[in-house]
Protein backbone atom coordinates (compact mmCIF):
# COMPACT_ATOMS: atom_id res chain seq x y z
CA UNK A 1 0.00 0.00 0.00
CA UNK A 2 0.90 3.45 -0.75
CA UNK A 3 -0.51 6.44 1.07
CA UNK A 4 0.01 10.08 -0.93
CA UNK A 5 -0.15 13.41 1.50
CA UNK A 6 0.00 16.89 1.45
CA UNK A 7 2.27 17.14 4.58
CA UNK A 8 0.48 18.95 7.44
CA UNK A 9 -2.99 19.33 5.42
CA UNK A 10 -5.79 18.52 7.76
CA UNK A 11 -7.19 15.39 5.64
CA UNK A 12 -3.84 13.54 4.93
CA UNK A 13 -3.08 14.12 8.98
CA UNK A 14 -6.10 12.55 9.86
CA UNK A 15 -5.35 9.17 8.20
CA UNK A 16 -1.50 9.50 9.26
CA UNK A 17 -2.75 9.79 13.20
CA UNK A 18 -4.92 7.02 12.32
CA UNK A 19 -2.57 4.78 11.00
CA UNK A 20 -0.28 6.03 14.39
CA UNK A 21 -2.97 4.64 16.43
CA UNK A 22 -3.46 1.32 14.60
CA UNK A 23 0.21 0.83 14.56
CA UNK A 24 0.63 0.78 11.21
CA UNK A 25 3.06 1.77 9.09
CA UNK A 26 2.84 2.13 5.08
CA UNK A 27 4.62 3.75 2.37
CA UNK A 28 3.80 7.65 2.65
CA UNK A 29 4.64 9.27 -0.94
CA UNK A 30 4.71 13.32 0.01
CA UNK A 31 2.73 16.00 -2.35
CA UNK A 32 4.28 19.18 -2.54
CA UNK A 33 1.42 21.28 -2.64
CA UNK A 34 3.20 24.80 -3.03
CA UNK A 35 4.77 23.30 -6.36
CA UNK A 36 1.22 21.79 -7.54
CA UNK A 37 2.41 18.64 -7.62
CA UNK A 38 -0.99 17.19 -6.73
CA UNK A 39 -1.82 18.90 -10.27
CA UNK A 40 0.40 17.24 -11.85
CA UNK A 41 -0.50 14.15 -14.85
CA UNK A 42 1.47 11.38 -12.67
CA UNK A 43 -1.21 11.88 -9.80
CA UNK A 44 -4.45 13.16 -11.44
CA UNK A 45 -4.06 9.56 -12.93
CA UNK A 46 -3.87 8.06 -10.03
CA UNK A 47 -7.11 11.08 -7.74
CA UNK A 48 -8.51 12.77 -11.11
CA UNK A 49 -10.07 15.05 -8.26
CA UNK A 50 -6.48 16.25 -7.13
CA UNK A 51 -6.84 16.38 -3.75
CA UNK A 52 -4.64 14.19 -1.06
CA UNK A 53 -5.24 12.08 0.70
CA UNK A 54 -5.09 8.75 -1.70
CA UNK A 55 -4.46 5.18 -0.95
CA UNK A 56 -3.52 2.71 -3.57
CA UNK A 57 -3.41 -0.68 -2.91
CA UNK A 58 -1.53 -3.04 -3.68
CA UNK A 59 -3.27 -4.54 -6.39
CA UNK A 60 -3.39 -0.71 -7.86
CA UNK A 61 -7.26 -0.08 -6.58
CA UNK A 62 -7.56 3.27 -5.88
CA UNK A 63 -9.28 5.28 -2.28
CA UNK A 64 -9.47 8.76 -1.94
CA UNK A 65 -11.69 10.57 0.69
CA UNK A 66 -10.30 9.80 4.01
CA UNK A 67 -12.99 8.49 6.07
CA UNK A 68 -13.20 5.99 3.20
CA UNK A 69 -8.99 5.59 4.07
CA UNK A 70 -9.90 5.40 7.31
CA UNK A 71 -12.67 2.49 7.31
CA UNK A 72 -10.84 0.28 5.03
CA UNK A 73 -8.05 0.64 7.24
CA UNK A 74 -10.49 -0.56 10.13
CA UNK A 75 -11.21 -3.25 8.22
CA UNK A 76 -8.17 -4.81 7.83
CA UNK A 77 -6.53 -3.80 11.38
CA UNK A 78 -9.70 -3.71 13.59
CA UNK A 79 -7.74 -3.20 16.86
CA UNK A 80 -8.37 -0.88 18.55
CA UNK A 81 -11.76 -0.02 17.01
CA UNK A 82 -11.22 3.71 16.03
CA UNK A 83 -14.98 3.87 14.44
CA UNK A 84 -16.83 2.36 17.85
CA UNK A 85 -18.00 -1.41 18.40
CA UNK A 86 -21.46 -1.68 18.51
CA UNK A 87 -24.96 -0.05 17.04
CA UNK A 88 -25.07 3.20 19.29
CA UNK A 89 -21.10 3.51 19.66
CA UNK A 90 -20.61 3.22 15.99
CA UNK A 91 -23.68 5.89 15.54
CA UNK A 92 -22.30 8.12 18.54
CA UNK A 93 -18.60 7.90 16.74
CA UNK A 94 -20.61 8.88 13.28
CA UNK A 95 -22.22 11.79 14.60
CA UNK A 96 -19.55 13.27 16.12
CA UNK A 97 -16.93 12.82 13.49
CA UNK A 98 -19.43 14.37 10.79
CA UNK A 99 -20.56 17.23 13.59
CA UNK A 100 -16.39 17.77 13.50
CA UNK A 101 -16.25 17.88 9.75
CA UNK A 102 -19.38 20.18 9.34
CA UNK A 103 -19.08 22.31 12.28
CA UNK A 104 -15.27 22.85 12.45
CA UNK A 105 -13.22 21.04 9.70
CA UNK A 106 -14.96 22.95 6.89
CA UNK A 107 -15.60 26.02 8.50
CA UNK A 108 -11.58 26.16 9.52
CA UNK A 109 -10.51 25.07 5.65
CA UNK A 110 -12.90 27.37 3.75
CA UNK A 111 -11.79 30.35 6.34
CA UNK A 112 -7.72 29.12 5.12
CA UNK A 113 -8.95 28.30 1.42
CA UNK A 114 -10.40 31.99 0.78
CA UNK A 115 -8.36 34.15 2.85
CA UNK A 116 -4.68 33.30 2.58
CA UNK A 117 -2.39 34.10 -0.69
CA UNK A 118 -0.92 30.52 -0.31
CA UNK A 119 -4.40 29.06 -1.46
CA UNK A 120 -4.74 31.78 -4.25
CA UNK A 121 -4.01 29.74 -7.28
CA UNK A 122 -6.35 26.45 -6.02
CA UNK A 123 -9.28 28.17 -4.44
CA UNK A 124 -10.30 29.93 -7.65
CA UNK A 125 -12.37 32.46 -6.80
CA UNK A 126 -11.13 33.22 -3.34
CA UNK A 127 -14.00 35.16 -1.67
CA UNK A 128 -13.06 36.54 1.62
CA UNK A 129 -16.75 37.52 2.84
CA UNK A 130 -16.85 33.72 2.52
CA UNK A 131 -14.10 33.08 4.86
CA UNK A 132 -15.28 35.80 6.90
CA UNK A 133 -18.80 33.58 7.50
CA UNK A 134 -16.60 30.74 7.84
CA UNK A 135 -14.53 31.96 10.69
CA UNK A 136 -17.13 33.54 12.57
CA UNK A 137 -18.80 29.70 12.90
CA UNK A 138 -15.89 28.14 14.29
CA UNK A 139 -15.95 29.76 18.11
CA UNK A 140 -19.70 28.82 18.77
CA UNK A 141 -18.74 25.32 17.97
CA UNK A 142 -15.79 25.50 20.33
CA UNK A 143 -17.92 25.97 22.59
CA UNK A 144 -20.09 23.27 22.03
CA UNK A 145 -17.62 21.03 22.02
CA UNK A 146 -16.46 21.92 25.69
CA UNK A 147 -19.97 21.72 26.83
CA UNK A 148 -20.45 18.44 25.38
CA UNK A 149 -16.66 17.18 26.87
CA UNK A 150 -17.39 18.43 30.21
CA UNK A 151 -18.72 14.86 31.47
CA UNK A 152 -17.07 12.47 28.73
CA UNK A 153 -13.29 11.79 28.03
CA UNK A 154 -13.32 11.82 24.27
CA UNK A 155 -15.93 13.03 21.70
CA UNK A 156 -17.58 9.70 22.04
CA UNK A 157 -17.36 8.87 25.27
CA UNK A 158 -14.63 6.68 26.92
CA UNK A 159 -13.23 5.51 23.43
CA UNK A 160 -10.27 7.54 21.23
CA UNK A 161 -11.99 7.38 17.86
CA UNK A 162 -11.60 9.18 14.35
CA UNK A 163 -14.19 11.77 15.98
CA UNK A 164 -11.32 12.96 18.36
CA UNK A 165 -8.72 12.85 15.24
CA UNK A 166 -11.34 14.81 12.87
CA UNK A 167 -11.91 17.57 15.68
CA UNK A 168 -7.82 17.55 17.04
CA UNK A 169 -6.26 17.76 13.07
CA UNK A 170 -8.96 20.65 12.66
CA UNK A 171 -8.03 22.74 16.05
CA UNK A 172 -4.54 22.84 15.13
CA UNK A 173 -4.96 23.75 11.99
CA UNK A 174 -6.93 26.86 13.41
CA UNK A 175 -3.25 28.23 14.07
CA UNK A 176 -3.12 28.95 9.90
CA UNK A 177 -5.52 31.22 9.39
CA UNK A 178 -4.72 32.85 13.00
CA UNK A 179 -8.17 31.41 14.69
CA UNK A 180 -8.34 31.90 17.68
CA UNK A 181 -9.39 29.33 20.69
CA UNK A 182 -11.52 31.84 22.94
CA UNK A 183 -10.41 31.65 26.14
CA UNK A 184 -12.37 29.79 29.08
CA UNK A 185 -13.09 26.68 27.20
CA UNK A 186 -11.26 24.10 30.07
CA UNK A 187 -12.83 20.61 28.98
CA UNK A 188 -11.82 21.43 25.35
CA UNK A 189 -8.40 21.95 26.54
CA UNK A 190 -8.47 18.94 28.65
CA UNK A 191 -9.22 17.46 26.01
CA UNK A 192 -6.50 18.45 23.54
CA UNK A 193 -4.00 17.96 25.90
CA UNK A 194 -5.49 14.22 26.69
CA UNK A 195 -5.20 13.59 22.99
CA UNK A 196 -2.11 15.32 22.19
CA UNK A 197 -0.44 12.70 24.47
CA UNK A 198 -1.58 10.19 22.35
CA UNK A 199 0.48 8.24 19.45
CA UNK A 200 -0.66 9.80 16.65
CA UNK A 201 -0.78 13.21 17.30
CA UNK A 202 2.31 13.93 16.59
CA UNK A 203 1.63 12.37 12.97
N1 LIG B 1 -13.08 15.10 0.97
C1 LIG B 1 -11.66 14.87 0.78
C2 LIG B 1 -10.98 16.21 0.82
C3 LIG B 1 -9.53 16.13 0.45
C4 LIG B 1 -8.92 17.52 0.41
O1 LIG B 1 -9.62 18.53 0.18
N2 LIG B 1 -7.60 17.58 0.62
C5 LIG B 1 -6.91 18.85 0.55
C6 LIG B 1 -5.83 18.86 1.62
S1 LIG B 1 -6.59 18.82 3.24
C7 LIG B 1 -6.29 19.01 -0.82
O2 LIG B 1 -5.89 18.03 -1.41
N3 LIG B 1 -6.18 20.24 -1.32
C8 LIG B 1 -5.59 20.51 -2.58
C9 LIG B 1 -6.24 21.64 -3.31
O3 LIG B 1 -7.15 22.26 -2.75
O4 LIG B 1 -5.86 21.91 -4.45
C10 LIG B 1 -11.14 13.91 1.85
O5 LIG B 1 -11.81 13.76 2.86
O6 LIG B 1 -10.08 13.29 1.68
Amino acid sequence: MKLYVIPRAINPRRVLWFLAEKGMTIETVPLDMGKLEHKEPAYTAINPAQRAPALVLDDGAVITESVAICRYLEEIRSEPPLFGEGALERATVETWNRRAEFELMLPVAFTFRHSHPFMASMEVPQVPEWAEVSRSKVAPFLEVLDRHLADRTYLAGDRFTIADITAACSLDFMRLPKIPVPDGLDHLRRWREEVGRRPGASA
